[in-house]
């Protein structure tokens, strides 16, 4: 991991910008990856639910194509819900190396994954993926690499950002390794919109607790409650703007520093891109990745899509 002061350094730049912003990486504290386990199992958050329902329908396809003995290496593994269906079914895999920034949810996970799965070899990496990181070295030596990067996470970067990050993954993957990515699809924004916007607010709470965890983590002394949960559908650029929106004029203090914040002033916290297949597609040959195979539920909401090297 980076040593903290990098992280505050970069979460000061963030919010002394003139349009103030922090990564959506700090969401992830031991209550925010609690808060996100939440969000999956609710109606409204249609991407997870569906995810989960393709990669059930086609999992014997996929299987065959990932091919035996890989080294399955998971980018923001969380509660590796929708991978046990690949650790169920991948035949004969090498090693299970799940990737998070999320500490202690990372490490109550892997222990969970191998006392479901006692044969398997599970090295989970605490990291945060968008540096560079080393990878275990696995017992018995994996054919092929297959990155797997589920629940639409790629959505959370910008173009630029994923693009970076996509080539990152192609390295990764190696000669003959693969990447199976879940990506979420553009449609109808009032079906999006209410995704983020969810009847008990748990999508709030998960958004208001970055505030918490940075005063916890980083000295800051945000007032949680000055603040609200703000969640709208940009369909020019396609993507979710996820804000935190003042309440009133207050200034925020870490140490010797002090950021005022106005009434009605925004902080983005996320944003969620909801790509077309066409313009994934594209990002994903410009990374070095050929498209093999895309499978999508009925309702085209979600695709999973299974890129080899070109
Ligand atoms: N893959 C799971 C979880 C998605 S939530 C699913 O599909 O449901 C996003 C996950 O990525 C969280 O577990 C979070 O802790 C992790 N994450 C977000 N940004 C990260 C980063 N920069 N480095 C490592 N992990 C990150
Ligand atoms: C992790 N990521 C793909 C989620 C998303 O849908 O963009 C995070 C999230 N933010 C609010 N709800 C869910």
């Amino acid at each position: 991991m980076n040593a903290p002061n990098a992280e505050l350094a970069e979460i000061l730049s963030g919010l002394k910008q003139p349009a103030k912003m922090i990564s959506p990486k700090y969401f992830y504290d031991e209550r925010g990856s609690q808060l996100f386990d939440a969000i999956t199992h609710l109606p409204e958050y249609y991407p997870t639910e569906t995810e989960f329902g393709i990669m059930h329908d086609n999992i014997d396809e996929l299987a065959d194509l990932v091919g035996p003995q890989a080294s399955l290496i998971e980018y923001g593994s969380g509660s590796s819900r929708k991978t046990r269906v690949l650790l169920e079914h991948l035949h004969d895999l090498a090693v299970y190396v799940p990737v998070d920034i999320s500490e202690d949810h990372l490490v109550t996970t892997a222990r969970k994954v191998r006392s479901e799965f006692p044969g398997l070899e599970v090295l989970p990496v605490v990291a945060d993926f968008t540096r560079p990181f080393a990878l275990p070295e696995p017992a018995i030596m994996p054919r092929r690499n297959i990155v797997y990067f589920p629940g639409s996470t790629i959505g959370n970067f910008t173009h630029d950002d994923a693009q970076e990050l996509l080539r990152v993954m192609h390295l990764e993957a190696g000669e003959d390794g693969a990447m199976l990515i879940g990506v979420d699809l553009q449609k109808n924004p009032e079906i999006i919109e209410r995704a983020y916007n969810d009847s008990k607010g748990i999508t709030a709470q998960f958004n208001l607790n970055m505030l918490t965890h940075l005063n916890r983590e980083f000295g800051f002394d945000f007032d949680e409650s000055a603040f609200s949960h703000s969640a709208k559908y940009d369909e020019r650029e396609g993507r979710m703007v996820i804000e935190l929106v003042s309440d009133r004029d207050q200034v925020v203090t870490n140490g010797d520093e002090s950021i005022d914040v106005a009434n009605g002033e925004a902080i983005l916290t996320e944003y969620s891109h909801k790509y077309t297949l066409e313009g994934f597609a594209g990002m994903a040959e410009a990374a070095g990745f050929e498209l093999a195979k895309v499978w999508m539920d009925e309702e085209r909401l979600f695709s999973v899509q299974y890129c080899t090297r070109v």
